[in-house]
Parts: structure tokens; C-alpha cells; sequence
């Protein structure tokens, strides 16, 4: 079938929106028609060239929501009719990976994920030349139909916005499981996020929603700080108004250093600061961030024999076909806010403008609603 796509030709340059093929799905694939997407940071590292698995040419996007239009054959947890979010993180719940509770890194189809390819090693997208278009993280939501395996789509409620919940396919259910699955934050903790964007508004909110006492948020940009305050955040910290270590000031300002830190901007040298910021004994600082090729994180050693730990998290530690639903109700019910984060609408043939208030750091969450 003919579909319209945003095609990441070449790294470093703009999406050229066009029309593309889609073969149908194969056994335990699903064909989805994708009603909206977020645009995501991560769309912009790998767009750019930073990223050491990007591939062309590909379909990016991963923040989507759609509905089911077929079903390959074997396919059983999915019809036509169903309300879904693909999931980069699939959950197979048969692997190595699925039976250990200690990750959600679901490993069944990652080889071929990160080769741009479905399970098979094959691309359902084409050129009208008949050459093969990559997928991108197993979801391709830049286009308005899309196909993905069976176990990379969670089933939601039919009765929530398409337009809110596409952002649970990633930012949402990253920052909010960051604090509640890999943190573990408790209920009176000192937190610090680091970079208050798509992701790391919702580590606030998450902080907020299990009892974070102290919520420290540090940004660069200070038109951040009014969403911020919104989303929980106790304190804004510029790093350009700081005299002096940045460090030094946090430790001060949390009388000690933080229980939990939070990097969410993907530079190397803020993950630095996160880690020595966390509390001397006990703190703990997760890297949500994604850095670019080449580059490497550094401390010294003496950080972590005095007893901070460095961790990471990949979708919030969420075990997407089981957790994402939930996430889905949460938002339903009020519990989880959504709706002032997403600051951007488009059609997808103004995509490449979404890029641009990211960069200019207007946007929070910019969406493309076919
Ligand atoms: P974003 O562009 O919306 O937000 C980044 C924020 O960081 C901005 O507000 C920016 O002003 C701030 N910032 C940049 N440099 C800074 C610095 N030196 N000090 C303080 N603040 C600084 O991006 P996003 O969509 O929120 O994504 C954030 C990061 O998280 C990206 O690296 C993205 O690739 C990554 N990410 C990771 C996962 C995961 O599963 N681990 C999921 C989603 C996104
Ligand atoms: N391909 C990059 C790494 C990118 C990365 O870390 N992706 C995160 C999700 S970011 C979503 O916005 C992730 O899930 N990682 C786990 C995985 O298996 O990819 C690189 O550096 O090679
Ligand atoms: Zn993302
Ligand atoms: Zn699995």
C-alpha cells in the first residue's frame, strides 16, 4: 500500500515527506495506522548522525499511537479495531531477559531492531524504485501506516486521546518509571533532574507523585522553570548563574547531596555533575540521557567507593505491554498530567518544524497528528 512518510534520507538532514510502500504485515506482525506521534530527543540524535546504530535510509518516530488495521498470521493478543502504542522495548515474556525481573531489556528481536529490519531481516518499507527503507527502533511512527511485531504493541483503552497518549510510547512512561521502577524513589527523597525537557518534566512528576520532598530541577534554559514549577519541581537551579562548582552549589543547596539524581539531557559532562551531586554513602544518579558516538562518562573511582552508585534506564525500566496500559489509566484517571507538555501540533508535512522549536528549545513535546 502507499503511505505517507517522513524519510530520513541522509544524516543531518531534513525529513523529506513522501510516499512510500508498505508491504503488509507477515506472521506475528501487525499492520497499526498511526493516528499521532511524538517527536522525542532521540529522534533528533539519530536524524543528526550521533547515533553509532543509525541507519539510512529509515523512517524515524517511536512516540506513537494507532489503531490495528490487520494482522499477520499467527497473531493472536490483536485484531482489527484495537487501540495500541508500539513499543521500542517489546516484551516477548518468554526470554532470558523477560523472566528476570531485574530489567525490562526484552532482547527477543533486538538484533534485528537495531538493524532497522523486522524479525524476519527483512524491511516492509520500500522506495517506489522498489529499494528498501529501514525501520527505526522497531516502531517507524513517522508514517501514517506502520508495521510492527506483535510483542512491540501494548493494547490500551479505546476511550483515550490519541493526540495525549502517543507521548506513554516513550517521555512519559520514561521519566515517571525512571523515579518509580529504577530509582525506587521514596517518600520524603531529595531529588535533582538534570534537564527539563520532554523527559525530565516527567521525572518530576514522577518525584512528585511518590512523595519527593525536595524536587531540584537544573536547566540552562530559564523558560523551562515555569513548566517545571507546574510539574513538581521545588527549586530551579541555571548552571550559568552559579558561581563557581556547580557541584559544590547543588551539595550545599540539598545539605549533602541528593538521594537520587537524574540526567536527562544526554551530556556526558552533566552526568558528571549528576553523580557527584547525588549524596555521599547512598545516593544514587541514573543516566536517562543518550550521548553521542565516541563519547564516555567519567568520575573518579573515590565517587563510588564512598558509596554512589551510576545507573542507567531504558524506557524507564517499563515492561511496555504489561505497564504502558496502566500508564494509559493513570492519565485517564487524573492520576499523571499530560495535556501542557505537549506545546505542538503539526500535520506530518511540517514535521521538520517540530525539529527546529526543539532546537530552539520552544517545545516541549511536539506532536503530529495525521
Ligand atoms: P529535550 O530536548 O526536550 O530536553 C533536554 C533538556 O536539557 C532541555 O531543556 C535543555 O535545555 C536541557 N539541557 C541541555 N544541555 C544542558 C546542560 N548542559 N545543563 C542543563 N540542562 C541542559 O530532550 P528530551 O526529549 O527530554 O530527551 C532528553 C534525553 O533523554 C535525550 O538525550 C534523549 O535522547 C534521552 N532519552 C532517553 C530515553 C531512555 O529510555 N533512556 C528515553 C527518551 C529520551
Ligand atoms: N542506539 C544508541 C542508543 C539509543 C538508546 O539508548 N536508546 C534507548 C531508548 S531512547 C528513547 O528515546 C534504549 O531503549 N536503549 C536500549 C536499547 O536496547 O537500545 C546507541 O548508542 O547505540
Ligand atoms: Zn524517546
Ligand atoms: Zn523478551
Amino acid at each position: 500500500m502507499d503511505v505517507r512518510a517522513a524519510v530520513a534520507w541522509k544524516a543531518g538532514e531534513p525529513l523529506s515527506i513522501e510516499t512510500v510502500n508498505l508491504e503488509g504485515p507477515r506472521a506475528f506482525e501487525v499492520l497499526v495506522e498511526i493516528k499521532a506521534t511524538g517527536i522525542c530527543h532521540t529522534d533528533e540524535f539519530t536524524r543528526s548522525g550521533a547515533d553509532p546504530e543509525g541507519i539510512f535510509p529509515a523512517i524515524l518516530g517511536h512516540e506513537g499511537a494507532g489503531i490495528v488495521r490487520e494482522v499477520g498470521k499467527g497473531v493472536t493478543s490483536l485484531k482489527p479495531g484495537d487501540h495500541v502504542i508500539p513499543l521500542y522495548t517489546p516484551e516477548c515474556r518468554e526470554c532470558e531477559y523477560c523472566l528476570n525481573p531485574k530489567t525490562n531489556l526484552c532482547q527477543k528481536i533486538r538484533t534485528t531492531q537495531g538493524a532497522g529490519l523486522m524479525p524476519d531481516g527483512s524491511s516492509r518499507f520500500t522506495t517506489k524504485d522498489g529499494d528498501p527503507i529501514f525501520h527505526y527502533m522497531g516502531t517507524s511512527t513517522f508514517a501514517n501506516f506502520t508495521v510492527v511485531p506483535e510483542i512491540a504493541l501494548a493494547k490500551v483503552r479505546e476511550d483515550a486521546p490519541f493526540d495525549k497518549i502517543c507521548y506513554i510510547g516513550c517521555g512519559v512512561t520514561t521519566g515517571i518509571g525512571a523515579v518509580i521502577n529504577t530509582a525506587k524513589v521514596e517518600p520524603g527523597s531529595k531529588v535533582i533532574v538534570f534537564g527539563l525537557g520532554g523527559i525530565g518534566l516527567n521525572v518530576l512528576q514522577g518525584a512528585r507523585l511518590v512523595g519527593a520532598d525536595m524536587i531540584v530541577g537544573v536547566d540552562l534554559n530559564p523558560a523551562k522553570k515555569e513548566m517545571a514549577e507546574r510539574f513538581g519541581m521545588t527549586h530551579f537551579v541555571n548552571p550559568a548563574e552559579v558561581e563557581g562548582d556547580l557541584v559544590a552549589y547543588l551539595v550545599n543547596l540539598t545539605k549533602g547531596g541528593a538521594d537520587y539524581t537524574f540526567d536527562a539531557t544526554g551530556n556526558v559532562g552533566v552526568m558528571r555533575t549528576a553523580l557527584e551531586s547525588a549524596h555521599k554513602g547512598w545516593g544514587e544518579s541514573i543516566i536517562i540521557g543518550v550521548a553521542g558516538a565516541g563519547q564516555e562518562i567519567s568520575t573518579r573511582p573515590f565517587q563510588l567507593v564512598t558509596g554512589r552508585s551510576w545507573r542507567g534506564t531504558a524506557f524507564g525500566g517499563a515492561r511496555g505491554r504489561t505497564d504502558v496500559p496502566k500508564i494509559v489509566d493513570w492519565y485517564m484517571d487524573g492520576k499523571i498530567e499530560i495535556d501542557p507538555m505537549i506545546t505542538h501540533t503539526m500535520p506530518l508535512d511540517e514535521i521538520n518544524t517540530g525539529f527546529d522549536l526543539m532546537h530552539q528549545g520552544k517545545s516541549i513535546r511536539s506532536v503530529v497528528l495525521y
